[in-house]
């Protein structure tokens, strides 16, 4: 399909200082021609919304052009990061792609660049630093700041664009990327879109009265000020170009509020009664765009933009004719489209990177040591590895389990994160996306559910919204027993994985430990590795190189049985064991045990076999039995071969309630061996 070309204004996209100083109004006629083509577009599409012909919702930039116009046009398009929001169109057209591409976004057709997925403006093109977004504000900050980093970490002199608007400046994640990006040093320049309402919501009731958000700038250490983006465009441009310099130059942040319009209230369905009389129109006054087309009127440029004006619009209206025109998108493909697929690596066939023996390498390690030595191997052999955290670097990790890596590779693969989750897991999204291989360390698994939005809705749905792999993985020390209570204790497999597009791995023991890391990271997915903190040095066992590390993904057989099925993973696979002894002992039963390994994608085929043969299944987890995985488990190993059941199946787990800390209360909590032994003794009857 050919796309029609584009007005001859609208094939430059950028624009740089010097273009200001030799030539500010060629400058201000690209600018008025980039900000009349968003602006025509965006009316447009309000328009088709209005007939029904675009779904979900429709937030228009109008009125904040002079804002992101300026900006796109001044950004590095070769090596710069931006993730754009839901008043960015201009910055959408400029960024990349063709008109068309965007509109396909817009109609939700096949070949728009979410493949229907997404709606609306969610959309960006990740090949070219542009992140798409997601709903939820203040998220995608952190992202940016990953991916520049990465740029940077790659020798490239690039900078980021980070947009808030006045209502994201209120949520967490933006004052946590704030400061990680002072702390880093990160060259962003973070630009508040302030339209006074998020939503219906004015500023008044966003923050404190009085207050500027820019002044925030200085809580952080970093330069900030003020900036009318409805005033004159030729100081708005020198103003954000010596900005960008400054970022660029200094490769620091720097803080903009930007004060800027919403003419056409929050979204197309918005009633805009909360708006006081005249303000509407007191907008509609400020708008940048006919006030920059007086001026250039005035100064005798009439005739080139009349042209450009016709140009404009009738390009606009031959890209909707074809975008109108755009097939369908159909159903096939969607589901293979949750996961990238793998990133091997071609590993040294040795435990420590050496070159391989006669003899394999074989070391006697606790499985603390054995992820010790895995992540060693993988920052040896993987130069786009990084491993991130917090206390990783001198102290090692709250469980040493990063012990030395810091000593022997240093900064900045080996990094401290502030005590800020969210933030750092949108960091190493965004660092995974642009290239690089990040290993966060949460400091129990429990923290994690700080960063839920960048776990589940980030990262996980990145890969099927927008193409991009995102290959991370997320060690999370899990479990109880040791007496943590209730916030450095949980189980939160069943939490995470009732969100698709999450990979997730649960070793039991040094060997599993050592494969599953290296299993999980050349996935090349986002993928929970759940670390049970009782298994950390439970003692030591031989661990080597295996060639097939990759079969940890795949449940294991532990013992064999003929009697029941009886599955488990993590610590539960030693109680299970003893579980197993007791009964082979006392009731001349063999269970056929089976640790589980991969809790996502769950790979049940050989279970479903043994169960085909043994006719009864016992399931076991440490976590809590109601939404529990086993709840899961049973239902898909039974809803294939439930004829061939002979007897319902058990499904035991901790007691519905927050962990609780004294180990008395916290056994009477968990599966403990002998409470499992009466539960299968009764189930025997
Ligand atoms: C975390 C989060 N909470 C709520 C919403 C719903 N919502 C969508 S846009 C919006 C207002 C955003 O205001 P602001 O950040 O000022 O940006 P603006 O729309 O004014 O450009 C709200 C509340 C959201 N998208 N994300
Ligand atoms: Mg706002």
């Amino acid at each position: 399909m050919v796309y029609p070309t584009p007005p001859a204004m609208l094939l430059a996209r950028d624009l740089r200082p010097a273009d200001l100083d030799h030539d500010l109004p060629g400058a201000l006629l690209r600018t008025y021609a980039w900000m009349f083509a968003a602006r025509t577009a965006d009316n447009r599409i309000l328009e088709l919304f209005r007939q029904g012909l675009i779904r979900g919702t429709v937030t228009g930039g109008q009125g904040n052009e002079g804002l992101i116009v300026p900006l796109a046009l001044l950004a590095d398009k070769a090596v710069d990061v931006i993730s754009i929001t839901h008043r960015g169109l201009g910055a959408h057209l400029i960024w990349s792609g063709h008109l068309v591409d965007h509109l396909n976004q817009y109609f939700a057709n096949a070949a728009s660049p979410t493949q229907a997925r997404e709606g609306n403006v969610h959309h960006g093109d990740p090949k070219n630093r542009s992140l798409p977004m997601i709903s939820h504000l203040g998220i995608m900050v952190s992202n940016v700041l990953g991916a520049t980093d990465s740029q940077r970490r790659s020798g490239r002199p690039a900078m980021g664009f980070a947009f808030i608007g006045d209502g994201s400046s209120s949520t967490g994640d933006v004052h946590e990327s704030l400061n990680l990006a002072s702390v880093l040093g990160l060259p962003i320049l973070f630009v508040i879109e302030n339209n006074r309402y998020a939503y219906s919501t004015p500023v008044s009731e966003q923050y404190a009265p009085g207050l500027e958000l820019w002044r925030r700038a200085a809580g952080y250490g970093i330069e900030g000020f003020a900036l009318d983006c409805t005033g004159d465009l030729a100081v708005i441009l020198k103003s954000f170009a010596a900005a960008i310099d400054t970022v660029r130059r200094t490769g620091r942040p720097l803080l903009i509020e930007a004060q800027t319009l919403r003419l056409r209230g929050h979204a197309a369905y918005d009633t805009c009664d909360y708006l006081k009389p005249g303000e509407s129109d007191a907008f509609f006054a400020a708008d940048p765009l006919p006030k920059l087309r007086a001026r250039l009127l005035q100064e005798g440029h009439e005739g080139p933009v009349g042209a450009l004006e016709a140009e404009i619009a009738a390009f606009i209206e031959a890209c909707l004719r074809i975008a109108l025109a755009q097939p369908r998108p159909g159903p096939a493909g969607m589901a293979d489209g949750l996961f990238a697929p793998p990133l091997p690596v071609a590993w040294v066939p040795s435990l420590d990177s050496a070159p391989p023996g006669p003899t394999p390498r074989t070391e006697v390690l606790t499985m603390a040591q054995a992820l010790n030595r895995a992540l060693r191997k993988i920052l040896t052999e993987v130069p786009a590895a990084l491993v991130l955290g917090q206390d990783i670097a001198t102290y090692g990790g709250a469980f040493k389990v990063t012990e030395d890596l810091f000593r022997d590779f240093g900064r900045p693969r080996v990094m401290n994160l502030p005590l800020a989750e969210s933030a750092s897991t949108g960091y190493a999204i965004g660092l995974a996306v642009n290239g690089h291989r990040p290993i966060e360390e949460f400091q129990f698994a429990d923290f994690s559910t700080e960063a839920t939005t960048q776990i589940v809705l980030n990262a996980a749905t990145f890969h099927f919204r927008s193409g991009a792999r995102v290959p991370l993985v997320l060690r999370l020390p899990c479990g109880g027993g040791l007496t943590f209570g209730s916030f450095h204790s949980e189980e939160l497999e069943s939490f995470f994985l009732a969100m698709p597009g999450l990979k997730a791995l649960y070793p039991s023991n040094p060997q599993d430990a050592f494969n599953a890391l290296l299993a999980a990271f050349e996935d090349g997915n986002p993928v929970l590795l759940f670390e049970h903190k009782g298994l950390y040095r439970r003692g030591k066992e031989a661990v080597t190189w295996d060639p097939a590390f990759r079969a940890v993904w795949q449940p294991a057989c532990v013992r064999p049985g003929d009697f029941a099925t009886f599955v488990t993973y993590g610590e539960a696979v030693h109680l299970a064991r003893e579980v197993c002894e007791y009964f082979a002992a006392e009731y001349e039963r063999q269970f056929e045990l089976w640790d589980l390994r991969g809790l996502s994608p769950l790979r049940l085929d050989a279970i479903k076999e043994s169960l085909v043969r043994t006719g009864r299944l016992i399931v076991l987890h440490e976590g809590r039995r109601t939404h529990g995985f086993g709840a899961e488990l049973v239902a898909r190993l039974t809803e294939e071969h439930f004829a061939s059941l002979v007897a319902p199946p058990l499904r035991l787990g901790a007691l519905d309630l927050p962990v609780p800390f004294a180990p008395e209360l916290e056994a009477a909590f968990r599966p403990t061996r002998d409470k499992v032994i009466a539960a299968v003794a009764n189930w025997l009857g």
